[in-house]
């Protein structure tokens, strides 16, 4: 990885976990909820989504305190997401962020709760800025984060995933998947970006389309390492694609087209950066971590 991504990296992460943990230990709540929220959210995930968000500000020249809002409440919705996914009634999973999963700890009951009080926390973290957001500007990245993580989105992507287990699906209906599930989230982490730099709608839109092959990428990388990825450097089991009898870009194509694919998709995502955005390092070299990332 880039020394320059690098630093990066661990300065926002680090900005990040403790911009979130202040949040959530503020909630006037039961104390097992807001334990329960804390255990998966400060469990060390890589934080790329809001990565996202925050390099896309800095490619943009904006300060990035502006989206330090905006980039917790990314966080805390992919946080809620893994933590419904792991559940009995959707993929079962016993290990998540290298510990146990939230209903393992805490129960089921409470896991679900966990996950709506962070889905629905996120949006008071995103309406409460600490630095000078303008209203609309506010009004504006609710309307993108509740459309890009709602039925249209994430969800609908979660649901076709789930009616898709077990059969064999075509090419489409897995771009749908991986679309909707995985990239939407990526996408309105950019997106969110360019709403905060007040950018022309054509520049936004040319930022999805790279976020976009960003999100297919990291998809297929995914896909990838459940067949082939170490345990350990995960954290959460491998194989269980394979053993659910899910349709996956390794199970349609096979593990080398699937790494074209990821190939492909940077490289178009990158092609698209260079055009946008001629002074866009950070991003370039994020787009190059996805497809080394072993985690
Ligand atoms: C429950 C509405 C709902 C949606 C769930 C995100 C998701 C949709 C399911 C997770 C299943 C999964 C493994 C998807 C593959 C891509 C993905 C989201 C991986 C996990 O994200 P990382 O690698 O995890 O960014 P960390 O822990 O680093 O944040």
């Amino acid at each position: 990885m880039a020394a320059s991504l690098q630093v990066f990296m661990k300065e926002q992460q680090q900005m990040l976990d403790e911009a979130l943990k202040e949040s959530v230990e503020r909630i006037q709540a039961p104390a097992d909820l807001v334990d329960s929220m804390k255990y998966s959210l400060l469990a060390g995930g890589k934080r790329i989504r809001p990565i996202f968000l925050l390099a896309t500000l800095s490619v943009l020249g904006v300060d990035l305190n502006k989206g330090k809002e905006a980039a917790c409440a990314v966080e805390m919705i992919h946080t809620y997401s893994l933590i419904h996914d792991d559940l009995p009634a959707m993929d079962d999973d016993d290990y998540r962020r290298g510990q146990l999963t939230n209903h393992k700890v805490y129960g089921e009951g409470m896991a679900i709760l966990a996950g709506d009080g962070l889905l629905t926390h996120a949006f008071h973290v995103l309406t409460n800025p600490s630095h000078d957001v303008k209203p609309h500007i506010i009004v504006d990245m609710v309307n993108e984060l509740s459309r890009y993580a709602g039925p249209a989105g994430m969800v609908g992507g979660q649901v076709a995933d789930i009616q898709g287990e077990e059969k064999s699906l075509t090419p489409e209906e897995l771009r749908y998947i991986h679309e909707h599930k995985t990239a939407d989230l990526i996408v309105c982490a950019v997106r969110l970006g360019a709403i905060l730099a007040e950018t022309s709608q054509e520049k936004r839109d040319d930022l999805t389309q790279f976020a976009r092959h960003i999100g297919l990428a990291f998809q297929i990388q995914d896909d990838i390492l459940d067949e082939v990825g170490d345990e350990k450097k995960l954290g959460k089991q491998v194989g269980s694609d394979r053993e659910n009898k899910k349709t996956t870009y390794v199970s349609l194509y096979g593990l080398e087209q699937a790494r074209a694919f990821v190939a492909s998709h940077i490289k178009q995502a990158q092609d698209l950066l260079t055009r946008i955005e001629p002074q866009s390092d950070i991003l370039f070299e994020l787009s190059e971590f996805m497809v080394a990332r072993e985690s």
